[in-house]
């Protein structure tokens, strides 16, 4: 198969000024007859793009077009000749209840939905399928009314009512004033439960809201629609953006791909991303629902309003709306809080794809199937470039930059370069090396060393370096903004500065300071690169007690966490005890100091108190085994546990509820906290860990606690775990997205039978292969969430996780494709393993897969 090339980009031939689409739904044959009034632009075939559907007739200007008049093999409809302007006539027949692929029209719980981003709309009718030919659509929908009573498409309601000849049958049309493309089209029919609410917009329009989801759900879509009431204002108030449809509406479906879809007016979500109640969601679940919702909101102006001209231009509507529900989120939650956990995020996942053999431009240049680059770097790093860019510019030019990219963008579809053209006008800065952000793969390096000069005054060298990445072998400097500031035993020693790097280094003096200080590095994570410096450990735990930045100090406990979990990997591979570490000591002194300091949060307290996953410390060595990395970043859990067990222990009891369930930020903190401090407990097998689990498996109200106790009862291990999991099985059996986590729990726990027990699982009646949420659950949280089993030295961890993969990719190759992602990292794993994951790649291959399973295989192959 031949990639896609962002050079071979040309513009559109034809221009659709109308569209009206009829669907006449059937599960397993539906119709769809679009109507199409069509403008030709350049004298040039009409490519029409169309998969798995059944073409029953073409039609220009009313005459039926015959077999030899056009062109049609399995990817696409190609009009030779057309007249300068006609009307198009397409009539197509699609199975939905087949559709396994989850792209296109398909049926989830018995209802029809779409999911057309990024090339499903293909799968629906015959159609320019690309993001640069925007139109206005008109759409009727026809269903039988006793099982879909609701039938629901973008834009506003202008008609329903019953089909005067069909008995039982009911019809809707729908329009949509503003021209999109065929990737934000969607359609919904069924049954639902429905939660209204209203928003008034800042002009005063009156907008009202409505979540459809499965019977007797609809409370639990409450904490969605308060979300999506305060994204609606957060937008109005931070970037100006007015909601501009009559109505919208959100739909909840079991059976999704991805998180969720920004379809105009009609958003269409996982279920796992919409509903929750305090029983059966955790507090991350409705941290999720926040932000999706946001996001997904968001993107109607950053995505919808504007969208992207071609599919290289994804970073354009990803990472700018990931970057303001971020900004949303610290809004609503807390800055410091928040900003861990994006770069938690962005070093878990986007870290690692830059460092391997999939790593690829924030743009990328080429792709085969498009669906693969729905990536971290896409969406992460895509933000981290427009934190960058507000950073750079600061708030107010920041501000003025997006209003002008809205304002002249609007109705259009942009490319990267109008977006920054759009900055450069409105601040007067030169962006043209920021570019190079776009344009690069790879984490650039930033070294800092500090030299004494003369009288006592110091200078900071700051240098930058990038290792090649596949196919790109010289790496150009990049702009880095860099924060920066001197810090003391008590705190403050400058006033932070900004400095930015924008060659291959530059060096920044200060004054003589005449008590031990340190430099706080890099603060709030202000440039998505990795830190080399020259800080001791004395100089980590004086930021770790004292540094002004709260992201800086969590930061510098996550150094000298990842140095420790290092040492001690090394020291079980080779076989050597390492000696008493005294760092160890401090680091767990400064955790306590932190416990201890009423200037902190319970939520900041947790996430000081979370070292660094192995899978984190892994990218800072070179080749490692993935058990010793495991059982090093287990000791040190268990070194914590042992040295602050009082604290842990009176920290635990003092946090206990006191009042009913909420949600909020503050409360979440509060559990965050202390289920951490039960998690140590655990970790060092502390006979009492086991009785405060059991007690809170029993009596807690919610999901975060009673999960929280589950796990620290798996970890704990013994015979009563089996019973345990039956038990919370059972209790909720009727609910699907609560047995995901039981799922996940599964997966990521020690079983006494190994691989083999997860296989079992497989084959249970309890899992559903073709749902990807229980997939993700137990295949992906396997292989991202269970080292010991994943990467076991008999290789059955891979084959068990090969053979599911491939057994998915029959089905559903999108999914098949993301999970096999879990082999990025096998450069870094002993050459044993290495040896057997690289026989799995090449069984992939052989195996005739997908086109999205072979690009993701090949590429971790380096082939
Ligand atoms: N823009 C949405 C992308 C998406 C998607 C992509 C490929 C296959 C299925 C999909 N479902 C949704 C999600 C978002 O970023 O908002
Ligand atoms: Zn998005």
């Amino acid at each position: 198969p031949t990639p896609t090339l962002l050079e071979d980009y040309t513009p559109p031939s034809h221009e659709l000024t109308s569209v009206y689409l009829d669907f006449d739904l059937q599960p397993s044959a539906t119709s769809v007859r679009s109507k199409i009034d069509v403008k030709r632009l350049r004298d040039e075939p009409l490519v029409l793009n169309g998969e798995n559907i059944d073409l029953r007739s073409v039609k220009i200007d009313g005459k039926v077009l015959k077999r030899t008049d056009y062109k049609l093999d399995q990817e696409k409809l190609v009009l030779a000749k057309t007249p300068e302007s006609f009307v198009l006539e397409i009539e197509t027949v699609c199975d939905p209840s087949a559709n396994s692929t989850l792209m296109g029209l398909y049926v989830s719980g018995g209802r029809f939905c779409t999911q057309c981003e990024a090339e499903g709309f293909r799968r629906i009718t015959y159609y320019p399928d690309r993001p640069d030919v925007m139109s206005v659509f008109t759409v009727r929908l026809e269903a039988d009314i006793a099982t879909y009573p609701y039938l629901l498409a973008n834009g506003n309601k202008i008609e329903d009512g019953a089909v005067s000849d069909k008995t039982g049958r009911h019809y809707a049309i729908w329009h949509d004033p503003f021209p999109k493309p065929a990737y934000l089209f969607a359609l919904v029919a069924g049954e639902f439960d429905v939660l209204e609410d209203s928003f008034t917009t800042m002009s005063g329009r009156h907008i009202p809201l409505e979540i459809y989801v499965d019977p007797g759900n609809a409370s639990k879509a409450e904490y969605a629609m308060d979300a999506l009431k305060r994204s609606m204002k957060w937008d109005e108030q931070v970037f100006g953006r007015e909601y501009d449809l009559d109505l919208f509406m959100i739909v909840a479906v079991r059976d999704f791909n991805f998180g969720a879809m920004e379809n105009k007016g009609l958003n269409i979500f996982n279920s796992s991303l919409l509903l929750a109640d305090a029983a059966s969601a955790t507090d991350m679940n409705f941290e999720r629902i926040e932000s999706v919702v946001a996001h997904e909101y968001f993107h109607n102006w950053s995505g919808n309003r504007v969208t992207c001209r071609d599919w290289f231009q994804l970073c354009l509507k990803e990472g700018f709306t990931v970057f303001r529900d971020q900004e949303f989120s610290a809004d609503q939650r807390g800055g410091a809080v928040q900003r861990i956990k994006d770069v938690r995020a962005l070093r878990g996942r986007q870290f690692a794809e830059d460092a391997g053999p999939l790593a690829h431009p924030v743009r990328p240049n080429a792709y085969m199937k498009i669906d693969n680059f729905y990536t971290a770097t896409i969406y992460e790093k895509g933000a981290e470039l427009i934190r960058m860019l507000k950073t750079i510019l600061g708030a107010e030019r920041f501000r003025a930059g997006s209003d002008l990219y809205f304002k002249k963008m609007d109705g259009t579809a942009a490319t990267v370069e109008q977006f920054i053209a759009c900055f450069e006008e409105a601040s007067g800065e030169d962006l043209t090396q920021f570019m190079r952000w776009y344009e690069q793969a790879g984490t650039p390096k930033l070294k800092v060393l500090r030299e004494t000069i003369s009288q006592g005054a110091h200078r900071i060298h700051f240098m930058q370096s990038t290792k090649p990445t596949p196919g790109q072998s010289e790496k150009s400097p990049v702009v880095i903004p860099i924060r920066w500031q001197i810090v003391g035993d008590n705190g403050a020693l400058s006033e932070p500065k900004l400095t930015l790097l924008t060659g291959s280094g530059t060096s920044v003096t200060y004054p003589r300071i005449d008590e031990p200080y340190s430099v706080s590095i890099l603060q709030d994570f202000s440039a998505p690169v990795t830190l080399e410096t020259d800080a001791t450990t004395d100089d980590l735990l004086r930021l770790m007690g004292a540094d002004p930045n709260a992201f800086n100090r969590w930061e510098a406990g996550q150094t000298l966490a990842r140095h420790l979990i290092a040492n001690m990997a090394k020291a079980i591979e080779t076989g050597v005890t390492p000696p008493a570490d005294t760092a160890l000591k401090g680091y767990c002194e400064a955790l306590k100091k932190t416990l201890d300091d009423p200037d902190f949060n319970n939520a900041f307290k947790a996430f000081v108190l979370t070292p660094p996953a192995s899978s984190e410390v892994m990218q800072s060595l070179e080749q490692v085994d993935p058990i010793a990395l495991h059982e090093a970043s287990k000791w040190l859990s268990r070194a914590i546990g042992d040295l602050l067990r009082d604290d842990l222990l009176d920290r635990y009891h003092a946090l206990a509820d006191t009042h009913d369930f909420r949600p909020d930020a503050r409360s979440a903190g509060r559990r965050a906290l202390r289920n951490r401090c039960l998690a140590l407990l655990a970790s060092r097998q502390d006979p009492l860990a086991a009785t405060l689990s059991q007690t809170q498996l029993s009596e807690s109200t919610n999901m975060t606690d009673e999960l929280a106790a589950l796990m620290a009862l798996t970890r704990l291990g013994g015979q009563r775990v089996e019973t345990t999991m039956e038990d919370f099985y059972t209790k909720w059996e009727s609910d699907p997205l609560v047995l995901d986590k039981w799922f996940s729990v599964q997966a990521m726990r020690r079983h006494a039978d190994g691989v083999h027990a997860i296989e079992q699982l497989t084959e249970s009646s309890r899992y559903q292969r073709n749902n990807p949420n229980r997939v993700r659950a137990l295949v992906g949280g396997f292989a991202m969430g269970n080292p010991e089993l994943f990467h076991r030295i008999d290789g059955s961890g891979y084959r068990f996780f090969t053979d599911q993969v491939l057994d998915m990719d029959s089905r559903n190759p999108q999914i098949a494709a993301r999970l096999l992602g879990a082999f990025e990292i096998w450069k870094k794993l002993d050459d044993r393993r290495q040896d057997m994951v690289r026989g799995e790649l090449e069984r992939v291959i052989a195996s005739n897969p997908s086109k999205n399973v072979l690009e993701i295989a090949e590429k971790t192959l380096g082939a």
